[in-house]
């Protein structure tokens, strides 16, 4: 006898991932009547906080501004207990919004989407799942994360190792003690300076293997301020609506002065104020021109590098750890809570693979030009396939049967990161071309959702089936995204921002740069013109 389905054969949509994307997507589709299902290839719901369970892993938005917002109630009765929310916060929050939405029910757990082709005659969706199963759906929507693929080291040998390995994003739930362990710690991107300093404090020998230093500032982390919490609660409407008119989805008073035309002792003491607050966009918001001028950067990057320098003992490996040859800002800086500091413990040792590049993993350990390593326990802080990752992953076929990677052999195209002519009724949340990662995402996730929520809602209104950007509308946007990315120092730096850290991906800025705000106008323009950019059917 066939083991019962877990799907079923028609829906009006399929919804592929179980993150705060899909939940919230999955929870507005009901409020439209829909037949709906989300399929999640993990074992539980919680996206990135599912699977992101390394020692360390926390979020680098305040936890006030880190939440949906679109129950008032909760976000009213929810109570953070920190300054920034750890991994396992995030995650019981998530569950407990999936509880009081009653959120599961229509969550397939355990299975991963292989396919999804279109049907241009009934113009539906064919989604098949890893165990064989095919739903029809007439919208397929497509929230798998945009660092939800992880990147393993290119170099061989990984098989071989005799010891344990992890990677950061693919953490055994029960934890791990590295207690009195040699452990290597490879990448040193946001994941890895977060974990490096609690490895640090179990293991009996650490050696972190850097190949880009990184500009990390400090959290401040601690319990929440309740004055803070009730002034936020207390006008959280309002702060709301501010972040999605903000540049990066988070309310802070927008700079006014270039760092140019300040005087350098006025600068520091402005930067000083601001990195003692211990978030990502104090020093960063200085001044207007820090992400478009390199010498304007170069002011904010030498006083993050004097910091490291003052707080690292040992010369040498300060200079190792200070980054260079890139504008601070445009490879993601990371929040920490004493990873500089880490490095003045004897048992831990930097090893620069510029100087001596990773050759590759041996039976014992990692080998290096220099030679080899012997450790316990190797930690893969390697980051991820970022944006495409996932979506390529599944075999898209849009009209015609034509491969989403065979479209996107050059690189991503969306018409507002959105959706992709040729690939009608199929969406993308936070996709390339929309803010997404150069955002409080939340915010970016519940404008995507809610936009898209209205259009399945017009469309349905309307007897429309079939909506489609048009090749126009998403070259033009496409170009604009590239515009205004060329005006900023992103592109000069090798970063996932730009597909870097993956050989052979095409090399370009895959997020946009215009502002939360200015995206939302014209998201909110294109619906007020009758879905401008898009055919209807
Ligand atoms: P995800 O949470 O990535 O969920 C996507 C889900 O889709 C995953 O569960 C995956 O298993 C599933 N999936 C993918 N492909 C398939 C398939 N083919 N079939 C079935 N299921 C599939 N953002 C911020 O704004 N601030 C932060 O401080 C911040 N910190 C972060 C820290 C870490 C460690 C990481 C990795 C990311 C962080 N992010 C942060 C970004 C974070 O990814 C987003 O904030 C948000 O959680 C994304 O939610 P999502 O639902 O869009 O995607
Ligand atoms: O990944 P990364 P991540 N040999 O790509 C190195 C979010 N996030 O998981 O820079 C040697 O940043 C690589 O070196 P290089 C956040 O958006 C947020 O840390 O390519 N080294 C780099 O040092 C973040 O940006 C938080 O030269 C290799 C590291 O591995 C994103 O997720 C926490 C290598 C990878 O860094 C990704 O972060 C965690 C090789 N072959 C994640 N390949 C917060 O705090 C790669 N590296 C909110």
């Amino acid at each position: 006898m066939s083991a019962a389905r877990k799907l079923p054969t028609e829906l009006d949509v399929v919804v592929v991932g179980a993150g705060f994307s899909g939940l919230y997507m999955l929870y507005k589709l009901r409020r439209l009547n829909m037949t709906v299902k989300v399929v999640e290839a993990g074992s539980d719901i919680g996206g990135t906080w599912f699977w992101n369970r390394y020692p360390g892993a926390r979020c680098d938005v305040e936890s006030m501004h880190y939440s949906y917002s679109f129950d008032p109630e909760l976000e009213q009765e929810w109570e953070w207990t920190e300054k920034y929310p750890s991994q396992p916060e995030i995650l019981s929050y998530i569950h407990h919004v999936a509880d009081r939405h009653d959120l599961r029910r229509d969550v397939v757990l355990d299975t991963t989407v292989t396919s999804a082709h279109y049907d241009d005659d009934s113009a539906t969706w064919t989604v098949t799942t890893d165990d064989g199963e095919q739903v029809r759906a007439r919208y397929c929507i497509m929230a798998v994360g945009c660092l939800s693929v992880p990147k393993k080291p290119e170099v061989p040998g990984l098989e071989r190792f005799r010891g344990d390995w992890y990677h950061t994003c693919d953490w055994p739930e029960s934890g791990v003690d590295f207690t009195g362990q040699r452990v290597a710690v490879i990448g040193t991107g946001s994941s890895g300076i977060q974990a490096i300093p609690i490895i640090a404090k179990q293991a009996a020998e650490l050696t972190v293997f850097q190949r880009t230093p990184n500009f990390s500032l400090p959290t401040f982390n601690g319990p929440i301020d309740q004055d803070l919490v009730a002034d936020i609660k207390s006008r959280y409407r309002e702060i709301r609506e501010e972040s999605r008119r903000s540049g990066f989805g988070v309310a802070i008073e927008p700079p006014t002065r270039s760092a140019l035309e300040v005087d350098p002792e006025e600068r520091l003491r402005s930067y000083e104020e601001r990195w003692q607050r211990g978030n990502l966009t104090g020093v960063l918001q200085a001044y207007t021109d820090l992400l478009a001028d390199e010498r304007a950067n170069d002011t904010a990057a030498e006083f993050v590098r004097g910091k490291i320098r003052e707080i690292v003992d040992d010369p040498e490996t300060a200079e190792k750890l200070c980054p260079k040859g890139y504008a601070f800002g445009t490879k993601r800086p990371c929040l920490d809570t004493g990873y500089y500091e880490t490095f003045n413990n004897d048992h831990v040792q930097l090893v620069d693979l510029r100087e001596t590049p990773l050759v590759e993993i041996t039976e014992r350990g990692v080998r290096t030009s220099a030679g080899e390593y012997e450790v316990d326990s190797l930690v893969l802080a390697t980051g991820f396939d970022a944006m495409t990752g996932a979506l390529l992953n599944i075999d898209i076929r849009g009209r015609q049967g034509r491969t989403l990677k065979d479209k996107w052999s050059d690189g991503p195209a969306l018409y507002l990161g959105l959706n992709a002519a040729g690939f009608p009724n199929m969406f993308t949340i936070t996709g390339p071309g929309s803010p997404s990662v150069l955002s409080n995402m939340i915010v970016s996730i519940e404008q995507h959702v809610e936009w898209l929520s209205d259009l399945l809602e017009y469309m349905r209104r309307n007897e429309l089936r079939v909506v489609e950007a048009t090749e126009t509308a998403e070259k033009e946007w496409t170009d604009h995204v590239r515009e205004v990315g060329d005006m900023t120092l992103y592109p000069k730096t090798d970063s996932w921002y730009m597909g870097a850290n993956v050989p052979g991906k095409p090399r370009l800025l895959m997020a946009y740069l215009g502002g939360v705000g200015p995206y939302w106008e014209k998201c909110q323009q294109v619906a007020a013109d009758g879905y401008e950019g898009f055919a209807l059917q």
